[in-house]
């Protein structure tokens, strides 16, 4: 294994060559107990694990993962070992790693190159999972699509079956990447499928961004002016969140339908401009650089706490807020004091990271349970293609309804939960065009 290329990092690490690197080890007891935490809150993929646990459709195919290593993904890890997958694994985020899940994963024999804050080999420990040659992939925010296409363009094209993106801004690049004619292998949007994005994306960002501010600050919500930078799936469910605290809520939109969808939310929406002038918390959610920047820290009242909720941590302009600033200090874990150079003082959370990630653990695991189980079908799917030789094109794929109707049945039915049936006469009557007044 010496041909290994060297990490960047020292330190201490535990770690076997060829076959995993985490923090410590020694938390893989600490670890296992949240990951059976999370299991007992994730229905849908347990009951998944079940289906496929005798059958191990998965025999045979490696998956190399990038995906926040958190206890929710240490069951989705799990679930595809069940049924008989070979794994390797990376964070997809440097500040969202949970080191007691990475070490309890890889005391049960998971391949797995992971750990908080390791910003200089994010990319060493993408390489490392792509070393197995998968022939699957599954990422959140196509850095590992993105390595595979760029810097193993034979295995992209002649290799790999196929993949997975889980969150929208993944999906823009993918769709992208299509667009220029540079997408070597089908990729499923997990992202656009119904049981993720109006529920991942609504109530898990509301949820999970409120609550990484709160772990980074502990600030009071009511009465505050909480200001959200977009109204799509995540900010909206951010801004219902804040409202629902007693924040007096605030959106900027460059979309006009968005921005009318947040009026009669009940939020105020104005531009940035404004908003950095009264605003007390801010948090971008556009999947967009530079939302905040120079002018609007130079406007902003003293005090005034800034995050960012969107995959890539390009949103708030940090090395403009480094321009206009005197002096920096950290205050508490992930919370980071600016003085600019007119006195007053701007709070910076996670390096401007995901907050819900780096300061909190995640969405729910209750709402990634069916975000999970959809990254398990579609490999699925993905798979069951290969082994019928069915030819897939190679492009960004919408799941079937048939996907998401089986995710929110069995949720459904594991909330105990039951629904209507449509009568014969109903649905004749919804197919009967003479049907009227
Ligand atoms: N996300 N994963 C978690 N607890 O494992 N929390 C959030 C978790 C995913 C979510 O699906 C979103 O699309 C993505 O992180 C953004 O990187």
């Amino acid at each position: 294994m010496s041909n290994i290329p060297k990490k960047n990092m020292e330190g201490s690490f535990s770690e076997v060559p060829g076959k995993y690197c985490v923090r410590d080890i020694a938390m893989a007891d600490e670890g296992r107990k949240l990951i059976e935490w999370a299991e007992s809150r994730m229905p849908v993929l347990m009951e998944l694990r079940k289906m496929y646990s005798k059958t191990k459709p998965f025999k045979g195919y490696k998956i190399a993962g990038c995906l926040h290593v958190t206890k929710e993904t240490a069951v989705l890890i799990r679930t595809f070992i069940e049924a008989g997958a070979e794994l390797s694994w990376s964070g997809c985020n440097p500040l969202s790693t949970n080191d007691a899940v990475a070490a309890a994963l890889a005391d049960e024999g998971v391949s797995i190159y992971a750990w908080y804050d390791n910003g200089p080999d994010f990319y060493w420990c993408i390489e490392r999972t792509i070393d197995i040659e998968p022939q699957l992939t599954l990422d959140d925010g196509c850095d590992l699509i993105d390595t595979v296409h760029e810097k193993h363009q034979d295995m992209a094209k002649n290799y790999v079956i196929g993949g997975t993106e889980e969150t929208t801004t993944g999906v823009h690049r993918l769709r992208a990447r299509a667009a220029a004619g540079e997408l070597y292998y089908p990729v499923y949007a997990v992202n656009d499928a119904e049981t993720k994005w109006d529920f991942d994306n609504v109530y898990g960002t509301g949820q999970s961004t409120l609550d990484g501010i709160l772990r980074a600050t502990s600030v009071l919500f009511a009465g505050k002016n909480f200001v959200v930078a977009g109204h799509g799936h995540c900010g909206s469910g951010v801004a219902k969140r804040a409202q629902g605290m007693g924040s007096n809520t605030i959106v900027t939109e460059v979309k006009a339908t968005a921005a009318l969808k947040a009026t009669l939310n009940g939020h105020e929406v104005m531009t940035m401009e404004e908003a950095a002038k009264v605003g007390d918390i801010f948090v971008t959610a556009t999947g967009v650089k530079d939302i905040i920047r120079k002018e609007h820290f130079e406007a902003m009242r003293d005090g005034a706490i800034i995050c960012n909720t969107g995959h890539y941590d390009a949103e708030i302009n940090i090395t403009e807020l480094e321009e206009v600033s005197k002096s920096k200090r950290t205050i508490r874990p992930n919370c980071e004091e600016y003085t600019l150079k007119n006195g007053n003082r701007v709070y910076l959370l996670a390096q401007g990271r995901l907050i819900n990630l780096a300061a909190a653990e995640g969405h729910p695991s209750e709402v990634m349970d069916m975000s999970f189980a959809n990254q398990f079908m579609s490999h699925l799917r993905l798979v069951e293609a290969k082994k019928a030789d069915k030819a897939i094109p190679i492009e960004v794929m919408d799941l079937p309804v048939e996907q998401d109707e089986f995710i929110a049945e069995t949720k459904l039915k594991m909330m105990n939960m039951a629904i209507d049936k449509l009568t014969a006469e109903q649905i004749a009557y919804i197919n009967d065009y003479n049907a009227g007044t």
